[in-house]
């Protein structure tokens, strides 16, 4: 009796419970699965790191879907591209250096690939803190989104992560925290705080980025738009190249960071 509503519930909880067990130690722990987030991730995953995404929404893509105000398409520039080409979506020509694409597609393919490159996504959890021992982040808190949102007192879980990225977009969440948190809390010798992103400005905002995606507390390093947050950037509206490139450049630098650590430097 009741066999296959027992058979189903047995298949969901242990199988979750699988894959949850096997996060419980994580090379990186990616906080929010918009574009630059997804493509830190995937870039990872293809030179073997085990990185595990945590995504609040109970769908990825972040700021993708509705591309800009509901149109959904998705502009790049040309030096972000090959970017796109890589996940196999379909790109066509705007104007000169400039490219369009269906924001369904670009969702869909960006997360296709990152699955396939062995990523493992979680949706529906909030990261609502850091695991910080010795002033270094050391993984993330976990609750369930739903939780969150009732505003129900359950404590979280957490699990561990060599490095954590905050691609939580406009409002930085994880660097937030931090500075909430952490007594002193300084991202530059010059800076005080989170100064938060700057009023649009779609050159400089993406001519910035790169340089803005980086490690700023032992540990925690920043891409997309919590990149542009974190230092006082413009925001560039539906231009997307710099959020794939920015979590390419997030990769980057976390494979040079695990690979100094693993050395002992
Ligand atoms: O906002 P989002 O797409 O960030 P992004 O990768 O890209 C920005 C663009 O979408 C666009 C733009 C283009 O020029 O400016 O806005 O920087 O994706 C961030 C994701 O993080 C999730 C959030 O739901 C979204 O899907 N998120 C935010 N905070 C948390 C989180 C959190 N604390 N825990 C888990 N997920």
């Amino acid at each position: 009796m009741a066999e296959l509503e027992t058979k189903i519930t047995k298949a969901i909880v242990e199988s979750f419970t699988r894959d949850f067990l096997d996060c419980l130690e994580v090379d990186v722990a990616v906080a929010g699965a918009g574009p630059s987030g997804m493509t830190a991730a995937y870039f990872l995953a293809k030179e073997g790191i085990k990185v595990a995404v945590f995504e609040r929404n109970l769908y990825v893509g972040g700021g993708m879907w509705g591309g800009g105000m509901l149109f959904p398409k998705i502009v790049v520039q040309e030096k972000a591209r090959w970017v796109l080409d890589g996940f196999g979506v379909n790109l066509a020509k705007w104007d000169e250096g400039y490219f369009v694409a269906d924001s369904v597609e670009v969702v869909s393919k960006c997360t296709a690939s990152t699955l396939d490159a062995g990523v493992k996504v979680w949706v529906g959890m909030d990261v609502e803190d850091l695991i910080v021992h010795n002033d270094r982040a050391q993984g993330v808190v976990l609750n369930w989104h739903a939780v969150e949102l009732a505003g129900m007192h359950v404590d979280p879980l957490a699990l561990k992560a060599k490095l954590v990225i905050d691609a939580t977009g406009h409002p930085a969440e994880l660097v937030r925290t931090l500075e909430r948190k952490i007594p002193g809390f300084k991202l530059t010798e010059d800076a005080t705080g989170v100064p938060g992103e700057r009023s649009m400005w779609a050159e400089a905002g993406e001519k910035e980025i790169l340089g803005n995606t980086r490690e700023v507390y032992p540990g925690l390093l920043v891409t997309g738009m919590s990149a542009n947050a974190v230092f006082a950037s413009p925001r560039m509206g539906a231009i997307f190249g710099g959020m794939f490139l920015s979590g390419k450049r997030a990769a980057e630098l976390a494979l040079g960071i695990l690979e100094r650590e693993k050395k002992g430097d």
